[in-house]
């Protein structure tokens, strides 16, 4: 299938009409469903919407995370040219894993809108951007990065929920789920204090039902234990991929029976299956249907552009090399037709779905290793204020310094412990429950204040605070500010403080860094070849590498 120019005509055509289009109804939740602002039943019924970025094939990334992104909701002519084929397929929903809040949206929001397609916004983006799955940490830089993007689609009707995160928790590494709920509670928080409705919501990996349940219940219980929604999150999403060929509609009865029970909305993030070719798509007609309408809202389709993982190639849609023309698959076709067969059940009614019940949170067993002690809040100007009165501050030569931090902790740290120090105040711990007061910090911070207590260590020798050019002496210490223990102490009055963050004021690219500058790590770049990149895999936003992890091997 081609399309050519006469789509832009078209997508110009429906712009034009924006004018006169009234908002996107409001989807809320009630129980354990979503609404529509007039009370009718509401179903996600979506594909990923998310281009391809470069995927570096190294056997530290067996997720095959994307090392850089495209953001489609700011490729303009890209919108226009993909809108008739969603509009074919009859979706209306898509989800983007990775946007650049530094582009405009202002048209392909604008236009989804007025096509009656919501978006459903992953809020990390590749690298820096992202809680780290191996050393997870939930710091001012990430937190800062999701409220900026929250404040450039907070103006759009048509955002329906905000993703704080993308199968970050694994079956066997699940203490990154503490810092995955305090993203939720606080991207919740601050949602809140700005009067927006958008649901907050998690994707999550599939994998066994222990391990599945465990991490649903505690995403979307209550820490403390008084049925409070402030640290669960509004929607549950299950990355599902065991409907494969013609199987019949048993091959959901255990997931099913799993989330009978389950306290908030949960859909599909991601399904379609590729093992039995040709993908049929006939699940729809069983996730659309009652029983198990009963328990999910809808699911996305995996996915319109290119994608592929060892098990093979998901994309539905090809675009051609200059960006102009779309060509679709036979899956595409079969997806269309089934999605076309869908109507959605209209049960419960609003007024009989209930009230939602935020249960206490399962205690730690050994599947599942996540405490009710989650991170305290990122404090910018707490950071902020350390960062300016440190002995020795990280002043980086290289343009991008968050590709040398990482390097650069695991020296400092290695040199403090041989100086009788430990990184204990920068490291996170959701084992023990233990956060170092300067834990939430961006790791340029972190890093000045480890060199800082190096330089201390070793009696404020300058050449200890050299780092090979990247550390240099702050003459501006405060007098009565004895080392960086105390400067910590003066800066973070109240380290454990959950609080309602609010808008960062330095505004960086993705992945900057809140008191370093903007970094440009992660830029978006749609000019390029499409055909150029290597596969996208949908699945495993979060980065392996981090800081962190480096910390972590030095002291062990
Ligand atoms: C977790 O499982 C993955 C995949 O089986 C493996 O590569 C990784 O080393 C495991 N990590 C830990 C901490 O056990
Ligand atoms: C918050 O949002 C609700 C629903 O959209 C609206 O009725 C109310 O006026 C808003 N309140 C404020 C303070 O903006
Ligand atoms: C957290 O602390 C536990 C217990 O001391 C330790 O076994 C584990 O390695 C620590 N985790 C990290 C990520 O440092
Ligand atoms: C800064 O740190 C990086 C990473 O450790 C190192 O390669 C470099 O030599 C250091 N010095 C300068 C001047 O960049
Ligand atoms: C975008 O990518 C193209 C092709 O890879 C490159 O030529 C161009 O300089 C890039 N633009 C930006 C702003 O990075
Ligand atoms: C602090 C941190 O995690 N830095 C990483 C940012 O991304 C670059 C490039 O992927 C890595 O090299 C850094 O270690």
């Amino acid at each position: 299938m081609r399309a050519t120019s006469r789509l832009f005509a078209a997508f110009a055509a429906a712009t034009a009409l924006l004018a006169g289009v009234s908002a996107l109804p409001k989807i809320s939740k009630t129980g354990k469903y979503l609404y529509s602002e007039d009370g009718t039943r509401f179903f996600i019924k979506g594909i990923a919407y998310q281009p391809p970025g470069k995927v570096a094939a190294d056997p530290n990334n067996p997720f095959l995370e994307p090392a850089d992104f495209i953001d489609p909701l700011a490729d303009t002519a890209g919108c226009a040219r993909d809108l008739p084929f969603l509009q074919s397929l009859g979706v209306n929903a898509v989800r983007v894993y990775s946007v650049d809040f530094t582009k405009n949206h202002d048209t392909c929001m604008s236009t989804f809108s007025a096509a009656g397609i919501y978006t459903i916004i992953d809020l990390s983006t590749p690298g820096n951007g992202s809680i780290a799955r191996n050393s997870p940490s939930w710091t001012t830089n990430l937190l800062d990065n999701y409220i900026n993007t929250i404040n450039v689609f907070s103006k759009y009707d048509n955002v329906l929920a905000y993703n704080v995160g993308n199968e970050v928790i694994v079956s066997n590494i699940t203490s990154a789920t503490a810092f995955v709920k305090a993203a939720a509670r606080d991207t919740k928080a601050y949602l809140k204090s700005k009067n927006i409705s958008t649901l907050t919501a998690y994707a999550a990996i599939d994998g066994s039902d222990d391990f599945v349940v465990a991490l649903a219940e505690y995403m979307s219980c209550d820490v403390g234990g008084t049925n409070s929604d402030a640290t669960a999150i509004d929607l549950y999403g299950l990355n599902n991929y065991e409907f494969c060929g013609d199987d019949d509609a048993s091959a959901y009865s255990d997931k099913n029976s799993a989330f009978a029970n389950y306290n908030i909305p949960a859909y599909f993030s991601e399904f379609g299956c590729i093992t039995q070719p040709p993908r049929l798509w006939t699940e729809t007609k069983t996730m659309f249907s009652s029983p198990m309408s009963d328990v999910w809202s809808g699911g996305l389709a995996f996915s319109y552009f290119q994608s592929t993982s060892s098990q093979g190639q998901f994309g539905m849609a090809t675009i051609s090399a200059d960006g102009s023309t779309v060509t679709t698959n036979d899956d595409f076709d079969r997806l269309k037709t089934q999605y076309q067969a869908v109507t959605f059940p209209t049960t419960p009614s609003q007024s009989s779905a209930g009230s939602t019940t935020y249960g206490a949170c399962p205690a730690p067993s050994d599947a599942f290793q996540a405490l009710s002690t989650l991170p305290p809040t990122p404090n910018d100007a707490a950071c902020s204020c350390l960062e300016n009165i440190l002995s020795c501050q990280f002043t980086p030569t290289n343009p991008d310094p968050l590709l040398i931090v990482g390097s650069l902790l695991d020296e400092a740290c290695g040199l403090l412990g041989q100086n009788g120090g430990s990184c204990d105040d920068i490291s996170a711990n959701a084992t023990t429950g233990k956060y170092g007061p300067v834990s939430g910090c961006d790791p340029s911070t972190k890093l000045s204040y480890t060199m800082s207590q190096f330089y201390e260590a070793t009696n404020r020798n300058v050449q200890s605070c050299s780092f090979g050019g990247n550390a240099t002496v702050n003459s501006n210490v405060p007098s009565g500010v004895a080392n960086a223990n105390a400067a910590a102490s003066s800066c973070i009055s109240n380290p454990g403080a959950t609080f309602v963050p609010s808008a960062p004021t330095v505004t960086g690219g993705p992945g900057g860094s809140s008191s370093g500058g903007g970094s440009s790590s992660g830029n978006g770049n749609n000019s390029g070849a499409l055909s150029d990149r290597s596969a996208w895999m949908g699945i495993g936003l979060a980065t392996v590498f981090s800081v962190a992890a480096g910390v972590f091997t030095v002291l062990a």
